[in-house]
C-alpha cells in the first residue's frame, strides 16, 4: 500500500501524539480526519481486543451539536426512530434518512439536555444537511461541529480500567446510557458504548487540553492489564454485525435494506423528513437486505471494491466488507443480498478480487 500524504485537509485529533508514540501502522481517513486501522497486524489487534482491553482513537466520530428551543424538533426531523421517550442522559443509535427514505449517516443521537444533543456521526458530511434543514425550516436551533473528540475504551477489562481512572461510579453506567465524570477537573460525558461487542466505554473529550492528560492517564493506571492502543477492529466488528457507512450501506439504501427496521418507529416518528418515503417502502417490504455470509477457503484479499454474489450465474448481491476470522476459521463477510436469495443456508459464489468464492449465507452474525 501507498502512505497518506500529510497536510491540513487530513486533520490530527487531540490524541494523535499518543497514536503515534504507540506505533500506528496504518491509518484511514473518516470525516476528513485520521483514524487508526492497524497497531501490530489487524489479527493481533483482534486477539488483544477480545481479551483485554485497548484506548481507541476515535475523535473522527465527530460531534454536531444542536443547541436551542428547537433542537429536538430538528433531531426528530433527521431520523424515523421515535425519540420522545429518550431522556437526558440517553444514547441512541439513529438511522439518519433524506426525503427518498435513503440513509445519509446511522449515527449515535446523544441527549444532553432538551434544548443540546451531539450527533456523534459516520463518515459523511451530515452538519451539511442539518444546516440546510434548520435554515429552510428557519428553525431556532444552532448548528456547529465543537471540537468533542470521543475516546473509546475497549474490552473485556474496560471496566477495571475504567474504574481505577474515574472510580467505581463508571461501573453503574448501563448500556447506552452516559454520566459526567470528573478528569484533572472537567466533568467529561462517560457512556457505555462503542464500535466492538466486547463492551466499554467511550469519552467525549470537550477540552483539546487534556486530550494527551487523558490519554497517558489510561495507559499508566492498565499497565498490569496489558492496556494498548487500538482501533476499530474489521474482523471483529464484521463478526458483530457492526455496519459501516459508507461500506455497507450508503444514501441508496433505506435502513430497512440495511437490517436497522428495528431502530424505525416510522408509524410514530412525526416531523421526520424521510417519513412518508418509508411508510411506502415498509410497506411492500424492502427486495434485498443486508446478510452475514461465510466465504470459503483461506483468507479474501481486503474488501476495497464491492464483489458480486452470484447463484446460477447471476447476480444476486454483493459483499461489502469481509475478512479471515481466526476465531470461527473462515472468512467473515457482510454483504447485501436480494430476497430470492436470503435465506439462511443458501449456497452462492462470490465474485472476489483474486477469484470466485463459494459461500453461504448465513442465520446471523458471529457474536
Ligand atoms: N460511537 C460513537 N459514534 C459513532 C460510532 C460509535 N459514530 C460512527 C459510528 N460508530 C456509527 N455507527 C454505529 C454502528 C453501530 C453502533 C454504534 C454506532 C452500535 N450498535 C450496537 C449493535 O448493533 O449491537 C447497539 C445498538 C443499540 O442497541 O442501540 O453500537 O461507535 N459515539
Amino acid at each position: 500500500m501507498a502512505l497518506i500524504s500529510p497536510s491540513r485537509r487530513v486533520r490530527r485529533t487531540m490524541f494523535s501524539d499518543g497514536v503515534e508514540a504507540a506505533g500506528v501502522k496504518a491509518y484511514t481517513v473518516y470525516n476528513r480526519m485520521l483514524l487508526p486501522t492497524v497497531f501490530e497486524s489487524v489479527q493481533e489487534d483482534y486477539h488483544h481486543l477480545k481479551e483485554a482491553v485497548q484506548v481507541w482513537d476515535v475523535a473522527c466520530e465527530r460531534q454536531v451539536e444542536l443547541r436551542g428551543p428547537d433542537a429536538a424538533r430538528l433531531m426528530q426531523m433527521l431520523t424515523p426512530r421515535d425519540l420522545r421517550g429518550m431522556l437526558p442522559g440517553r444514547c441512541f443509535y439513529v438511522p439518519i434518512v433524506d426525503e427518498t427514505g435513503g440513509m445519509l449517516n446511522d449515527p449515535v443521537a446523544v441527549k444532553l439536555a432538551e434544548d443540546r444533543w451531539w450527533i456523534s456521526i459516520a463518515d459523511s458530511d451530515l452538519m451539511l444537511w442539518v444546516k440546510g434543514i434548520a435554515n429552510g425550516y428557519r428553525l431556532d436551533v444552532l448548528i456547529d461541529e465543537p471540537d468533542v473528540s470521543p475516546l473509546a475504551v475497549q474490552g473485556p477489562k474496560a471496566d477495571a480500567l475504567m474504574a481505577r481512572v474515574f472510580g467505581d461510579a463508571v461501573r453503574d453506567i448501563r448500556f447506552f446510557r452516559f454520566g459526567m465524570f470528573d478528569f484533572q477537573g472537567r466533568s467529561l460525558a462517560v457512556a457505555r458504548s462503542g464500535y466492538s461487542k466486547q463492551g466499554g466505554f467511550e469519552i467525549y473529550v470537550d477540552d483539546t487540553r487534556i486530550g494527551m492528560p487523558l490519554w497517558n492517564a489510561l495507559f499508566e493506571a492498565g499497565r498490569d492489564l496489558d492496556v494498548r492502543a487500538g482501533c476499530p477492529n474489521l474482523i471483529e466488528r464484521i463478526e458483530g454485525g457492526l455496519l459501516s457507512y459508507g461500506n455497507d450501506m450508503t444514501d441508496d439504501n433505506t435502513p430497512h435494506e440495511c437490517g436497522l427496521g428495528r431502530f424505525c418507529d416510522t408509524q410514530t416518528a412525526i416531523g421526520c423528513i424521510g417519513r412518508d418515503a418509508l411508510l411506502r417502502v415498509a410497506k411492500e417490504g424492502p427486495t434485498k437486505q443486508v446478510r452475514a455470509l461465510a466465504l470459503e477457503g483461506g483468507p479474501v484479499p481486503p474488501c476495497d471494491r464491492a464483489w458480486d454474489i452470484e447463484a446460477n450465474g447471476k447476480r444476486i448481491g454483493q459483499v461489502t466488507s469481509a475478512a479471515y476470522s481466526p476465531d470461527f476459521k473462515t472468512n467473515v463477510a457482510i454483504g447485501m443480498v436480494r430476497m430470492t436469495h436470503w435465506d439462511s443456508g443458501t449456497q452462492v459464489q462470490v465474485r472476489t478480487t483474486d477469484g470466485v468464492r463459494d459461500a453461504v449465507v448465513r442465520e446471523g452474525f458471529w457474536l
